[in-house]
Parts: structure tokens; sequence; C-alpha cells
């Protein structure tokens, strides 16, 4: 079987220091946890960065220093910033991270609109604002995430490739659990996973007590992994993780177990199709 991908998705734009103490904010921080994520065996980091205060923002400004603190400490890391943001941002502000030059090797690509966390909260992306955000990284050629969170976002991916809009070699990342999404259950990732094509790769992310049970199916089924504050803030039930490198840990063990090797970054590259 290929070699284990693990992201670690360190910041998020939801999770606060009231939720657990050790989510980076400051530029220093967010090195820090990239940092621990890195040496425990994640290849990619997927950035959100936040102002000092928390605020999630989307400032070219902010990713160029905090993208500048992670390559000072995990130089050859695959950096795969957001462009989901948080709720309520433009299309304009989400996308900025896109035009840092040089230009991040990868970003998210949100593949439809759903309600976000229960409330009033509604997570937009429209087919025309996937089909934009698309091209505007093809012309960079940066390889998107395609973050699919139910079924008809898989659906969505496939017909903009068909159309010519997403390009191969598409790597999905799977989200399960969140609320307005697909429940995180066996049966559902099963049902997600046979839902790609044969020649694409993904990643699964399990969000909340449900991130270690998602990424053990992924690691058996051959796909590859996401775990972090982001989505998860527990090491195991009522125990908070002191970094993101303890949750990418407990993936290195539960994938030892399981036979499967962890990806270098340029292993990674070479299996993403990245070189
Ligand atoms: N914060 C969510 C609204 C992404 O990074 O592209 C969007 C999100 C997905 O986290
Ligand atoms: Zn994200």
């Amino acid at each position: 079987m290929e070699k284990l991908i693990i992201t670690g998705a360190i910041c998020g734009a939801e999770v606060t220091k009231e939720h657990n103490p050790n989510v980076p904010y400051s530029v220093e921080e967010i090195g820090r946890e990239a940092e621990s994520t890195y040496n425990a065996g994640a290849s990619i980091i997927h950035l959100h960065v936040r102002e000092d205060d928390g605020t999630p923002t989307q400032s070219k400004k902010r990713f160029k220093v905090c993208i500048e603190e992670v390559k000072k400490r995990c130089p050859d890391v695959i950096i795969l910033p957001s462009t989901g943001g948080a709720v309520g941002m433009t299309n304009e502000e989400r996308l900025q991270p896109i035009y840092l030059d040089p230009s991040p090797e990868m970003a998210t690509l949100d593949c439809g609109t759903m309600n976000w966390l229960g409330g009033d909260e509604i997570f937009v992306n429209t087919i025309k604002t996937i089909i934009y955000f698309a091209e505007e990284m093809n012309k960079r050629g940066i390889k998107y995430e395609l973050e699919c969170f139910d079924k008809g976002m898989i659906d969505i991916a496939l017909r903009l490739h068909e159309k010519g809009y997403i390009k191969a070699p598409m790597h999905f990342n799977l989200v399960l659990g969140v609320i307005g999404g697909m429940n995180a259950t066996p049966r559902d990732l099963l049902y997600l996973i046979s839902s790609l094509p044969e020649d694409c790769t993904y990643s699964v992310t399990g969000i909340g007590r449900y991130e270690f049970s998602m990424a053990t199916i992924s690691i058996i089924m051959g796909g590859h992994v996401r775990v972090g504050f982001e989505d998860n803030l527990y090491l195991s039930k009522g125990v908070l993780a002191k970094s993101n490198g303890e949750l990418v840990e407990k993936v290195v063990r539960i994938t030892n177990e399981l036979g499967r090797e962890i990806a270098t970054p340029n292993e990674a590259r070479e299996i993403l199709g990245l070189k």
C-alpha cells in the first residue's frame, strides 16, 4: 500500500484558546505547532492564520509571515493554505493566500454550500465560486485539495472535472462530522470513498471524537489522514492534547500497528503528483 500522508490542520478558524490553550494564534505559536506536527510525521500543514488576539484572518501579509516561520522550522513541508477561511468572508478575502509569491504548492477548494455548525451560519461555495477559485489556482499551478463534506460535493467536483475546470490528478479531503455535512460513521465514510474515481487520492478528516476512528478506516482503506486542532482538541476522552504533534504521534502509532509506513514530504509530493 502507498505510504500514508499525514496532514496537520494546526489552527482552523473556529477553535480558540478557551477550548484548548494550546491553539496557536501568534506567528511564533503557529510555527511551534507546525513544527510539532512535522517532527511527529506530518508532511502537509493545512494552514489557517489568526491575528494575535485569535481573530481568523485571510490576510496575505499574515500568511506570508506565518509561512516564512513554518518554512524556517520545517523547510521541506508542503504548505496547504485554506481558501475557506471563516464563514462570512468574501471570496476575494478568502483567496488572498493563493496570490502569494511564490505560490503555495497546494490550497483547499471547498466543493459546496452547507449549513455550518448549527445556528444561522452558512458556508457559501456556489458553483460559480468553485469554478472561479479553481481557475485562479489553475493559472498559478496550485494543486487543490477538494474539500467534500458530503456526497453532493464529490458529485460537484466530478462534474466540474468533466467540464474541464477541475484538473486531474484529483486529491480529495473527505470531512465527516461537521454539523451540516455527513456524519462520521464507518458506513458514511465507506459510501464517500466508494463514490470517488479510481485514479484519485484522498485524505480523511473526522471531527471531534471521531478523528481517530475515521483516520483508522482511511489507513486501512489506503487513503490518507488529516488531524489537528482545527478538527479535534483531545488526545483521548477528557484529555486535551498538549500540541498538534501529539495528535499526529497517535496516528503514527496506529499506522505502525497496522503495518503501513508514513510518507515524508517528498514522498507525499510524488504520491500527489506535485513533482
Ligand atoms: N473554516 C471553515 C468555514 C477550508 O479550510 O477550506 C472552512 C474550512 C475549510 O476550514
Ligand atoms: Zn480548514
